[in-house]
């Protein structure tokens, strides 16, 4: 693997499309791994449930499938970074989602003497998204909504492929199987080069 942590502490990114299955594949990768999953979409939703200020000032932005801000998603992130359970390793599934997202969290883990491992992309046709998000019945999963969430993808997130692509991070995963063929090739991968 590339980057400077062992076996051990694996640092991994879940990256892809909204409705993707990172949150379902980060939970099992965890599970196999022993490290705990960042999750910045449950972490804010948690927020926006026990009506924290985080929550009242990104339930709108949610609900509307635009991104919250780079700036609060970095204190977000920082805070649970410091967290002693990180010292294992982690999954992050959701963060970063922009290209200043990225750099905020190559800062992070810098000042920790510390770099990402690998960065699996989950493919996933498009059409195949908007059938799983609106199965899946969430708060923002009408269809509008879901439509933006891709649209925003796209232009803010996307980019962040090359970003990795050329650090030699990315590790391409079809996820367009059944989840546990899907979970099979994601441990293959990342054992892998790449
Ligand atoms: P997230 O919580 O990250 O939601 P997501 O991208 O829609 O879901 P994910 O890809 O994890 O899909 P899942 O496993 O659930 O973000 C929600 C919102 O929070 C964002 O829109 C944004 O507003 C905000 N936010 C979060 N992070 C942010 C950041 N860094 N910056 C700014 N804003 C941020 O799978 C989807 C469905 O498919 C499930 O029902 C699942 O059961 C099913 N499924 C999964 N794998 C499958 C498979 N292989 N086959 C069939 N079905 C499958």
């Amino acid at each position: 693997m590339a980057g400077e942590a062992d076996n051990g502490t694996p640092r991994i990114l879940m990256f892809g499309p909204p409705g993707s299955g990172k949150g379902t594949q980060a939970a099992l990768l965890a599970r196999r791994l022993g490290v705990p999953v960042i999750s910045t979409g449950d972490m804010l939703r948690q927020a926006v449930a026990e009506s924290a200020p985080l929550g009242e000032r990104v339930a709108r932005i949610m609900a509307s499938g635009g991104l919250v801000d780079d700036e609060t998603m970095g204190e977000v992130v920082a805070e649970r970074m410091g967290h002693p359970d990180i010292r294992s390793g982690f999954l992050l599934d959701g963060y970063p989602r922009t290209v200043p997202q990225a750099e905020t969290l190559e800062l992070i883990l810098q000042q920790r003497g510390e770099a990402l491992d690998a960065v699996v992309l989950l493919d996933v046709p498009e059409g195949e998204l908007v059938r799983r998000t609106l199965n899946r019945r969430r708060d923002d999963d009408d269809e509008t909504v879901i439509r933006e969430r891709l649209r925003v993808y796209r232009n803010k997130t996307e980019p962040l492929i090359g970003y990795y692509r050329d650090q030699g991070l990315l590790r391409l995963v079809d996820g367009d199987r059944p989840v546990s063929e899907v979970a099979e090739e994601i441990l293959t991968a990342l054992k892998g080069e790449g």
